[in-house]
């Protein structure tokens, strides 16, 4: 067999004898190499990593890393193994840098559907979208149970909405706001045969209809469980459960989606939630909810088809299926058969066998018998990831450690036989949360690197004041034994990651396409204020009090040096990137009125303010572009209003 050590160096010896260089290198990917996404179930490391982890300067990562950035409400992106960070991904945030969140493009991506009740909100509080977000789990489009490239998903707990990500040029290119629901925690994309659906839990209990007529009175209170059509980016349908919603994920087989519930109780304080001794795991029968949508027997409520899936409906589309108070976890292995539920308040993972999820529904079954293993691992289990050779690797919390377990043999055990499925344990720093193998969520779970999410990180950096960062660790998991190569500090607070070849992504762009649909409002515009709209010419439109400015960029000079309006004007500045050299981003900045963005090349970038104050106000471009790019800016001349 060979090592990891000269599977490096054999692997590097063919890219410098075919590529010839580490751009191509990296940019081929293994797949590129002939081994193919299955390949890399069988091998250890691939390309360019020593076994350290280190990736050596001016050499590319094997994996590209997507990663949930908690309260900071962005999406990032890491290589893998270097855990460099390569990107921030501004999704539900404010984003300083690009203008996302403050340029009309991004805000009427936020608009678009936004419920009345927020808008009216956001109005109240001289604001035109919620900024923030609370962003918890990025998953890939699945195409046949393997990612496919196309989007990247994401939740966002706090203001209960969910987003979608363009892979093609990594921006995000739509949000949803979801009615009925509250706090969406767990997002999954359906695995088969294509990712129709992305599954999103409701986290909190409120009122279905929340008009304040019942609050104080529990027994009216709701959990959702949201259904959003991927490619259309609207709610397809919603289903009412008992008991609240925590994390979930799909099967293999399109049949089936589950959730992990905590509040099986409906309570509303700590003691009430922890009460029971079992909670459960909802399981949707996929089938059942589409015939009954299809057939016209939902509740439109808030615009929105939701079908009643409580245990008192005792209907075809769920099943509660009952689980050691407070499970957290909830991931389905890549052997299409176990889905392993994290215990948390319990030592154990309940492992369930989906394939006897039909008897649960059309059988009578008890609902325990979907139950085929239940290891106990350690204390606080969470989260699960799973490798190519049929083994877990679970989070404990508490124990601040990583159990590696084989899920085969914890079935024999429940069954009765002497085998010990543990197969090893790794202490880790501190306090694990999610955990991720290389493509382990999907068919080509592989046996190379898994990164482990903690949450606190105390002794192991610089001191940099009470607040601290949080550690990403990443463990070589290719031998018996796991081994930790490399700390990762990082901003508040990742929850979850994934890990994803760069075989599956060859369609990233590095220039955008002028006619994008990003900006088809903007162009629209254009076109009605007479501007050339394949060469960009400049205009300024004076539109009653609103004045929109065209202009372009080519380094290291706008095409427009210097505008006049009025105080009090509306000011539209629109600006499109004429350059088409990789790299040349330029940047807009409005001096001392908060405004600046984003101008990739051939990209067109707008942004709104008012002129409020009369005087000479410079802009400038904030992406270094030039040897010149200091001398690239302009004035705005605000007139007296009645000048
Ligand atoms: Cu465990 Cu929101 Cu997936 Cu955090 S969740 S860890
Ligand atoms: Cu253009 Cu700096
Ligand atoms: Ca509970």
């Amino acid at each position: 067999m060979e090592t990891k050590e000269n599977k490096g160096l054999s692997r590097r010896a063919l890219f410098s004898a075919t590529a010839g260089s580490a751009v191509l290198a990296g940019a081929m990917g293994p797949a590129a190499l002939g081994l193919g996404a299955a390949g890399l179930a069988t091998t250890a490391h691939a390309a360019s990593a020593g076994a350290d982890g280190s990736v050596a300067p001016g050499k590319l990562d094997d994996y590209y890393g997507f990663w949930s950035s908690g309260q900071s409400g962005e999406m990032r992106i890491l290589g893998i193994p270097s855990m460099r960070e390569l990107m921030r991904v501004p999704v539900f945030n404010r984003c300083s840098a690009t203008g996302w969140g403050q340029t009309n493009e991004s805000v009427h991506i936020h608009q678009r559907t936004m419920t009345e009740k927020t808008k009216k909100q956001l109005a109240a509080n001289g604001k035109k979208i919620h900024d923030n977000g609370d962003l918890h789990h990025v998953h890939m489009s699945f195409t046949e149970g393997k990612y496919d490239g196309r989007y990247l998903f994401m939740n966002d707990k706090a203001n209960t909405r969910v987003a979608r990500v363009r892979c093609d040029v990594m921006k995000t290119d739509a949000i949803l706001e979801i009615p009925n629901a509250k706090g969406i925690h767990g997002l999954r994309p359906q695995k088969w045969p294509r990712s129709n659906y992305v599954f999103c839990n409701g986290e909190d209990e409120a009122p279905l209809n929340n008009d304040g007529s019942t609050m104080k009175d529990v027994s009216t209170y709701v959990n959702i469980f949201t259904a959003v059509d991927a490619d259309k980016w609207e709610v397809a349908w919603q289903v009412q459960v008992s008991g609240n919603l925590d994390n979930c994920d799909a099967d293999y087989e399109g049949k089936w989606a589950f959730s992990t519930s905590y509040n099986s109780e409906m309570g509303m304080s700590l003691e009430e939630m922890t009460k029971s001794e079992m909670d459960h795991v909802v399981v949707f029968n996929l089938a059942e909810i589409e015939k009954a949508i299809a057939a016209g027997k939902y509740e439109e409520v808030n615009g929105v088809k939701v079908l009643d899936g409580r245990k008192e409906a005792k209907s075809l589309f769920t099943r509660y299926i009952p689980i050691a108070n407070n499970p957290h976890g909830c991931n389905m292995a890549p052997d299409k058969k176990h889905l392993c539920i994290g215990g948390k308040l319990s030592p154990t993972v309940t492992v369930l066998d989906v394939t006897k999820f039909d008897a649960l529904f059309y059988d009578n079954a008890e609902p325990r018998s979907a139950v085929v293993a239940e290891p106990e691992l350690g204390l606080g289990p969470l989260h699960t990831a799973f490798d190519g050779r049929g083994n877990a690797y679970t989070s404990l919390f508490l124990d601040s450690q990583v159990v590696k377990w084989n899920i085969e043999e914890a079935v024999r055990a429940y069954a009765g036989e002497k085998v010990n499925p543990i197969k090893d344990k790794l202490d880790v720093q501190y306090q694990p949360g999610h955990l991720k193998t290389v493509m382990g969520e999907t068919l080509d779970a592989s046996n190379d690197w898994m990164v482990c999410l903690c949450k606190f990180s105390k002794d192991r950096f610089l001191n940099v004041g009470p607040l601290k960062p949080e550690n990403d660790q990443l463990i070589d998991i290719s031998g018996d034994k796991m081994k930790l190569v490399h700390d990762g500090p990082n901003f508040a607070e990742p929850h979850d990651a994934i890990a994803v070849s760069p075989s599956i992504l060859p369609n990233i762009r590095s220039v955008w396409d002028r006619q994008d649909r990003m900006w088809a409002e903007t162009r629209k515009q254009a076109e009605a204020d007479g501007v050339n709209i394949d060469e960009w010419t400049d205009a300024v439109i004076r539109d009653g009090n609103k004045v929109r400015v065209y202009m372009t960029s080519v380094a290291p000079s706008f095409s427009v040096s210097d505008f006049t309006v009025k105080e009090g004007d509306e000011v539209t500045v629109i600006v499109t990137n004429l350059d088409e050299i990789d790299d040349l981003t330029h940047g807009f900045t409005m001096g001392n009125h908060g405004v600046a963005m984003e101008i990739s090349p051939q990209q067109t970038s707008s942004v709104t303010f008012v002129a409020a104050n009369k005087g000479v106000y410079w802009y400038y471009c904030q992406w270094f572009c030039h040897a010149l790019h200091m001398e690239m800016r302009g004035r705005m001349f605000v007139e007296p209003a009645d000048a």
